[in-house]
């Protein structure tokens, strides 16, 4: 029997087969759906087209949740360096967070309290210093989005509870970032790059340095990771070691900070430009405006020179805290 298909139907099917986004496709479907003939020649066509509908209805439902996970893992990197918290359940990641930072991350004393990563802005000297509290790493199971976060930091911190065997966390901890693809060191040089991998600096804690047996399992620790880590014991709950370890928080990320003055006016030391280690003065021209850096002819040093005011070339190596005045 043939199926006689109007046009309106046939002006659905096309604007169903041009459609990019499910909802359109969805709308296309509705419209063949509700003006195709009804009778026994469309039966089957019928049916193709409601499963159809069916599994786009499924898509869309899906689609969004997965996307929602992973936004909620897509921090929005604010300050001088963005520092990702990482650890096992109850390690202590949001007390030390929510002591260190502006920010508020619940604390608990059952597992799997945090679920999603919040950011927090740390103070240091003059400086800002974003760090993110997480969710913990779990054996076998990653969320979606958490390896970009872990990827996209500047640092990791991972904490570890010093009186619960440290070292059998750690080893967990290696375990996981490995199924990332993510490298990890603390001392020595950075590796070589590997394709497809990342490498990240890290800074061991060895959290709740206030119980018993808590010095115990630092020593084991440290024999154990000492040779390739820093490690730092610390009480979030005291906040025992909070200086040292913003001060070795800063060393971890390899920046320097320069301040730029016009000339016959004071630098502002409020406002440091925050520039990798090993950056010239062209860099920190270039910071400013890439203009700037193009027009540089040569800039005026106090701090590292060899006296103050030096004249220096754009490729001259800067040093934390100069003072720089730059001519064009
Ligand atoms: N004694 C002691 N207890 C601590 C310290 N830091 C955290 N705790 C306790 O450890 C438990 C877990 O702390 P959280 O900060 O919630 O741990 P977390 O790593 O964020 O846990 P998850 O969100 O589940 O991953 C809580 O009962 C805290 O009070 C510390 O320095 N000393
Ligand atoms: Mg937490």
């Amino acid at each position: 029997m043939p199926a006689n298909l109007t046009p309106e139907y046939l002006e659905a099917e096309a604007r169903f087969k041009q459609a990019k986004s499910i909802p359109e496709k969805i709308k296309a479907l509705e419209v063949m759906l509700a003006v195709i003939p009804k009778h026994k020649g469309t039966e089957k066509l019928r049916g193709q087209l409601k499963s159809r509908m069916a599994k786009l209805k499924e898509e869309l439902q899906r689609k969004p949740t997965i996307g929602r996970a992973e936004q909620a893992f897509n921090i929005k990197r604010e300050g001088a360096a963005q520092v990702v918290l990482l650890g096992l359940p109850n390690s202590g990641k949001s007390a030390l967070f929510s002591k260190l930072t502006n920010a508020f991350s619940e604390v608990a004393d059952y597992p799997f309290t945090t679920r999603k990563p919040i950011p927090g802005m740390m103070k240091f000297e003059n400086l800002q210093i974003q760090l993110v509290d997480t969710p913990p790493i779990q054996l076998d199971h990653i969320e979606p989005g958490f390896p970009n976060l872990i990827r996209n930091g500047d640092a990791l911190l991972i904490l570890v509870d010093l009186t619960e065997d440290p070292i059998f966390q750690m080893e967990i901890l290696l375990e996981e970032l490995k199924g990332m693809r993510i490298n990890i060191g603390g001392k020595g040089p950075i590796p070589s790059p590997e394709v497809g991998w990342a490498y990240k600096k890290v800074l061991l804690i060895g959290n709740k340095c206030d119980a018993k047996n808590a010095m115990e399992g630092y020593r084991a620790f440290e024999n154990h990771f000492g040779n390739h880590f820093t490690i730092l014991p610390i009480s979030a709950k005291e906040r025992m070691n909070f200086e040292e370890l913003k001060k070795e928080v800063y060393q971890l990320l390899g920046i320097i900070r320069i301040y730029t003055k016009a000339p016959g006016k004071e630098p502002d030391l409020t406002e440091p430009v925050i520039l990798k280690k090993g950056s010239t003065v062209e860099e920190v021209a270039l910071s400013i405006h890439k203009d700037f850096a193009a027009k540089l002819r040569y800039a005026k040093i106090w701090g590292s020179g060899k006296f103050d005011g030096q004249m220096v070339k754009r490729d001259y190596q800067v040093n934390e805290g100069d003072v720089i005045e730059l001519h064009i």
